[in-house]
Parts: structure tokens; sequence; C-alpha cells
């Protein structure tokens, strides 16, 4: 007997187990709410000791040290950029190319790895980072990815950071990274032709929209400035993740006048400081900005936003795996997208480590 689809009610959604559609990549994610009680006996996280001194003599990123490639880190005052000693990446990778019956196929791939040193500072993340610091980080992200960008060997640029030991990161100075590669890597070609099918199937663009029908249903809105809105997904995959998005259509970072650049400083410490004073622990993540192809080509489909995606899944030492049915079938979720972003929205907006203490007999 076919399976006949009833119209449902979006509050059905918050009980009963459904799937949701991801328009960026065109993939489903499972969601289970009535499971989200389930008991842990699992792998409890330990919670990595916070960087305590403004400088380490050990560290490779803070300023005049030694790093493991040979070179020494200039005195640097706000951020600083190198070549990635170990760079997965290199500009003088020779073309060429295997193939056999479709079957074995492999390409050379050139590019180049960066790695940005947020602040001098190395006891700071970005959420306890001033917005005018954040500012130089967002300058300095724009003057990368010009530069990449007029590299005609360069069609893509991946900015993005991986935050604390539990996403890989190597070290608790703050710092980023960005990959620049020839080709496109899948996730922004997933991305780049769902823009493309959706404005000429409707002549507009799909965040421009998709942002519209949020900001109406007021639901998964985590917070907003002026010029940038931070939101948790209605395909969320991981239980805290959010997307970025600029209210103006822009393709990309260099796009951004003065007013908005500031605005994204403004809103990336936002969003830092509800992670973090969420579980009230220094909240890991990986974030990172989609951005058009630097083919030069012109992309007025394509829509600049950044993804936050935390592995936390309901304390600061439970993490999400990805493993089972997500790794054999498709991504599942427990904690519905609404909730999330109600807690997310719910937290102080300003950092827990600012706060005042309560009183002893409260704590
Ligand atoms: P992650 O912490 O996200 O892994 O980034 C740190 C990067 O810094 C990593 O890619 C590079 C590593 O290759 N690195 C250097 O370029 N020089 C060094 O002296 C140590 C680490
Ligand atoms: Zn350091």
């Amino acid at each position: 007997m076919a399976y006949k689809i009833q119209p449902m009610n979006f509050s059905e959604l918050a009980s009963q187990p459904h799937r949701r559609f991801n328009p960026l990549t065109r993939e489903w994610v499972l969601v289970s709410p009535h499971r989200a009680q389930r008991p842990w006996q699992g792998q409890v996280e330990s919670v990595p000791p916070e960087a305590a001194a403004q400088y380490d003599p050990n560290c490779y990123l803070c300023p005049g040290n030694a790093r493991a490639g040979g070179m020494t880190n200039p005195a640097y005052t706000e951020t600083f950029v190198f070549d990635n000693d170990f760079a997965a990446l290199k500009p003088d990778t020779p073309a060429g190319e295997v193939q056999e019956k479709g079957l074995l196929v492999a390409r050379s791939e050139a590019g180049r790895c960066r790695v940005v040193c947020f602040s001098p500072r190395h006891d700071l993340t970005m959420a306890r980072m001033s917005v005018a610091e954040i500012r130089h980080v967002v300058d300095t992200w724009v003057r990368e990815f010009s530069a990449l960008a007029r590299d005609p060997n360069i069609q893509s640029v991946q900015i993005f950071e991986n935050r604390g030991a539990m996403m890989g990161c190597s070290n608790p100075h703050p710092h980023g990274q960005i990959w620049a590669n020839q080709s496109l890597p899948n996730e922004l070609a997933k991305e780049l032709a769902a823009f493309a099918d959706y404005r000429q199937l409707h002549g507009t663009t799909l965040l421009n929209d998709y942002l519209d029908l949020e900001l109406k249903k007021q639901e998964r809105l985590v917070c907003a400035n002026k010029h940038f809105v931070l939101l948790v997904p209605f395909w969320a995959v991981w239980p805290f993740e959010t997307l970025l998005v600029s209210r103006r259509c822009v393709s990309a970072l260099d796009e951004l006048h003065d007013e908005e650049r500031t605005a994204l400083a403004e809103i990336l410490r936002q969003a830092t400081v509800r992670y973090d004073n969420l579980f009230r622990t220094s909240f890991p993540y990986t974030m990172g900005f989609h951005q058009r192809p630097t083919d030069g080509a012109e992309y007025p489909e394509f829509h600049l936003h950044a993804h936050f995606y935390p592995p936390l899944l309901r304390s600061a030492t439970i993490k999400k795996f990805m493993v089972g049915y997500e790794m054999l079938g498709m991504p599942q979720r427990d904690i519905t997208p609404e909730t999330a972003a109600q807690w997310l929205r719910e937290v102080p907006a300003q950092h827990y480590l600012d706060l005042p203490l309560p009183p002893i007999s409260a704590r």
C-alpha cells in the first residue's frame, strides 16, 4: 500500500520523528525529538584547562616565538598571518591526473594554506576579545580573501576556525586557518549548485528568502544586529549548530562595507559569548565562511554566510557522535532546532566570566 502523505502542522515537529530538508546541500536530517531524554552512560570529555598566561614561551603562535618550521614570529600587535608550515596544499604542485574506467580517478590539486593569529594574547578566544579586536580579524580575512582571489590558480577560499581541543585544535592561542584551492571543495560545490538552481527557479536568492521566513517566524533566531542574523537553521544537524547570514545579499567578505564589517565582528562576539554561556565553558566548534568561488566570474545567486558546527550535546563534557546510522544512513538529532535556538537566545548576552559571582549561599 502506498504511503499517503497528509499535511502536517509545524507544531507536530516538536514531538514526532521526521526528516528535514537542507536546501543548501539538498540532503536530509532525521529529527527524533521524543528521544532527547535518553540516559547517557557513554564517553564523557574532560574540560581542557583555560589558557592562563597572556604569553606562553612554548607557543608557536605567540609573538616573537619560533615555529616548528624554523621561522620566528614577528612582535605582532593585532593579527598575524603566515603560510602554514605543514600546508595540506602547495602552490607549485605539478598538474596531472590519472583515470581508469572512471573508477580509479585522481587529479593534482594546487593551493595555499595560511594560518591567521587572531590576537597576540595567548589567553583570549573570540568570546573574550573586544569588537574592535575582532574587527581586525575581519579585516585580515578580507585582505587574505582578496589577495588569494587574485591568484588565477585559486578557485575557492575556505576561511575557518577550529576551536578547542575537542575539535582537534592543536593550540589554545586564538587562531584560524585559510585553505585556498584550485577546485571547489564538496560542501561549496553543493551549495553553489543549490543557490544557482534556486535562483533560476524562483528568480530570487535562496538565503534572502529563507532569512525572510525566519525573521517572520521568530522561532529559530538566536540574535541579530543591523547587518547580520544568527539562527539555528531548520535543518541543523549538530545540536547547537547555527547559521550566520548577512542581511544584504553579498557574495563574499570583500563586498562588506565598513559598518557591516564591524557588525560582523559584533555578532561573532555575541555568538561565541552565547556559546560559552550555554554550558559555562570555553565552547568548542568549527566555524567557517562560505563565499563565492574566486574564478573571476560573477555569482549574484551566492549569499555570504558562516556555519558554526559545535560538537557538544548536553553539557561541557558530553559530545555528539556521528556514528552508526549517521555514518551509514543520514545524520540525526534529538533536541529540536527550535529548542536549541531558545536555549541560545535565553542565555545572557554577557560572558559568564564577566558576570558578578552569585552570593556564596546560592552557589
Ligand atoms: P589547528 O590548531 O586548527 O590545527 O591549526 C594550527 C595550524 O598551524 C596547523 O595546520 C600549523 C599546523 O600545520 N602550524 C604551523 O604552521 N607552524 C607551526 O610551527 C606549528 C603549527
Ligand atoms: Zn600563544
